[in-house]
């Protein structure tokens, strides 16, 4: 097997292997991001940060069966300069350090790029227009206008390698107008999907909603969310310019399940309610799967069947 590669690169950020965790779970604190770094996670991708530290939602906001997860986190974290400040003591693992970016205000989020364009540890931002769970905020992601002024603005200041986090679309004229405007920008990367936002998961056994937040409303991961992934990698692969790389989110738990993805065109694959699930274990396993099937089916690179998804005639 030992000839079956699954490195890639995104915008020419060279990754070892295509799997990495999805910002989200167990990517807080200084000790998840050592161990992400000691892991076969081939980058290590922060929590997403506001400008200064923030508590999140009220417990219980995070709950899984064997389908998926539901959440409503409400951006726990430990503010921007806890995760700019990490990215030295970071270098050795020798992998590429990734900072999500999640401000409160359009403001928050251009002093958060601004001050880490001028951090070089710090490989690139990943910003998050997609978190479902801050009461009474609605996801940028849907707001068309406010994504446009976002990346006009934030392109102004920016210098660095920097993609955004997309909110599953369900609608084929919203795939043709968001790709419209993210085609005009020098983006270099777009992560579909964040969780499908504002789901509700029921306990029969007890009458009850499972998380407290949003009177148990939460962003939706796992198994639940992979056919509505796909579809996202799918499409933007086919309307985004060829600069832009799509990295996948969304249902990942076997190296099959990566392999769709791939095959969908995704560049790179996130792991995030698998690797809350199984810990950092997954990305070896996952990793060593995918290798696996490709060796099966005769695959030695991603580039052999990466968006080479077959159609019925
Ligand atoms: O912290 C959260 O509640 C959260 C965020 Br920022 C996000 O982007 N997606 C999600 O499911 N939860």
């Amino acid at each position: 097997m030992s000839e079956v590669s699954v490195s890639t690169n995104i915008s020419g950020i060279e990754l070892k292997s295509c799997l990495y965790n999805a910002s989200g779970p167990l990517c807080t604190t200084v000790e998840h991001l050592n161990d992400l770094g000691l892991s076969h996670s081939a980058a290590i991708l922060s929590k997403s940060s506001t400008l200064k530290e923030h508590k999140g939602n009220p417990s219980p906001r995070y709950f899984e069966n064997e389908l998926g997860s539901i959440n409503s986190m409400g951006l726990p974290n430990k503010g921007y300069l806890y995760y700019d400040s990490l990215a030295s003591s970071l270098l050795k693992y020798e992998k590429p350090y990734f900072v999500s970016v999640s401000g409160f205000s359009l403001e928050e989020n251009l002093c958060i790029i601004k001050k880490l364009n001028e951090n070089k540890e710090v490989t690139a931002i990943e910003l998050n227009l997609s978190c479902p769970n801050v009461p009474g905020k609605p996801q940028t992601g849907y707001d068309f206008q406010q994504v446009k002024l976002v990346l006009e603005e934030v392109f102004k200041i920016n210098k660095k390698t920097l993609g955004v986090k997309l909110p599953p679309y369900f609608d084929l004229i919203h795939f043709y107008s968001m790709a419209d405007i993210l085609n005009e920008y020098p983006l270099s990367f777009v992560t579909c999907i964040n969780s499908i936002g504002n789901g509700l998961v029921i306990d029969v056994e007890t009458e009850s909603v499972v998380i407290k937040p949003k009177n148990g409303f939460g962003g939706i991961g796992g198994d639940y969310i992979k056919p509505t992934a796909l579809a996202n990698v799918r499409k933007f692969r086919e309307l985004l310019k060829k600069e832009i790389s799509v990295i996948g989110c969304g249902g990942i738990k076997t190296g099959m399940d990566a392999f769709e993805h791939i095959l969908c065109g995704a560049d790179a694959v996130q792991i995030g309610t698998q690797f809350m699930r199984e810990g950092i274990n997954c990305f070896e396993r996952i990793e060593s799967e995918l290798k696996e099937l490709m060796q099966s089916k005769g695959y030695k690179t991603l580039n052999e069947f990466k968006g080479n998804i077959k159609l019925i005639h």
